[in-house]
């Protein structure tokens, strides 16, 4: 173990924010080899009324059990079951999407868990996040943690949760200044027309990578500048992303990596939130970006 592992356990131990981070961390390498037979539908619909995999089912059923057992967590959510699970005493909430872009299972192309960690009850407004994070299964497994203004990518190696291992590969990451991709969901003719219009402007400047997974799109955001959107659609003005699991998490992580967030209004953090399964437009990316955005609205 190096000094920064060794740091790292030490908070863990008595922590429950650090717990809950380590908890996904260590889940990691054992979901990405449980999906491999895991790629088949099931007969069942999540609470936004999406088809679930049985990856979906069991990875939440992986997390659920692992995260409850925090002590500290008082509530657990997850984009894949109805009901907030009661957790006992606790002060925080864990709010988890425990495999963003499964519809990318049956194609092999990547996907993420996303963890958010509130304090209070859920719903709760995104300005209550005390930490967030990101797992994208990609050709390596990385892993993107937001907490107290700073954000760091970890690598996580190992084959299950006993010896996965995280080790820092980027630490305070920011977006570069230089943005040069995009990548913006839902279909061009369900786009709105101010929307229609803003994605003709960044097309001018910027070059389209869209894989349909938002961590996968999302990191790549991060790594080299640019904006994410899953905008609102003249047939759904509401978009298609969740705030609790996806909107506010992400985020969380973008702003505090130097980027902004955005619903078309306002920033996603300051968003009401009245239902846990509540969607949102999500537009995330360099801030000049979102405010142009948000100016042309
Ligand atoms: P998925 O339905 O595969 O879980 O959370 C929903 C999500 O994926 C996001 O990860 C992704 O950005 C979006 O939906 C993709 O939707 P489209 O297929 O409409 O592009």
């Amino acid at each position: 173990m190096d000094d920064a592992q060794s740091e790292r356990a030490e908070a863990e131990a008595e922590d429950p924010i650090s717990r809950a981070i380590a908890v996904v961390a260590r889940s990691a390498p054992e979901i990405r080899a449980g999906l491999t037979g895991r790629r088949t539908k099931t007969d069942d619909e999540n609470a936004s009324g999406e088809t679930q995999l049985a990856a979906d089912v069991w990875a939440d059923e992986l997390l659920e059990s692992r995260l409850t057992d925090i002590e500290g967590v008082g509530q657990f959510a997850s984009e894949e079951r109805e009901e907030i699970v009661d957790a006992g005493d606790g002060d925080l909430s864990v709010a988890i999407d425990p495999l963003d872009g499964s519809s990318n299972l049956q194609s092999n192309n990547s996907m993420g868990t996303i963890l958010g960690v509130y304090e209070g009850e859920l719903p709760a407004k995104g300005r209550k996040l005390v930490a967030s994070a990101y797992v994208l299964y990609g050709p390596i497994t990385t892993m993107v943690v937001a907490r107290d203004g700073s954000v760091t990518e970890y690598v996580v190696e190992g084959d299950g949760e006993e010896d996965a291992e995280r080790r820092a590969v980027r630490e305070d990451l920011a977006l570069p200044d230089d943005p040069t991709v995009y990548g913006f969901g839902g279909r061009v003719p369900n786009w709105t027309d101010r929307f229609a219009d803003y994605a003709g402007d960044v097309e001018e400047d910027l070059k389209l990578r869209y894989g349909g997974a938002m961590i996968g799109d999302v990191n790549q955001v991060v790594t080299y500048g640019g904006v994410f959107a899953y905008p609102e659609l003249d047939s759904r003005p509401e978009g298609k992303l969740r705030l609790q699991f996806e909107g506010n998490p992400i985020a969380y992580i973008v702003e505090s990596a130097g980027g902004a967030s955005s619903n078309g209004e306002e920033s996603l953090l300051d968003a009401e939130a009245d239902e846990i399964h509540q969607r949102t437009p999500v537009y995330v990316g360099n801030a000049d970006l979102i405010e142009r955005l948000e100016a042309e609205f």
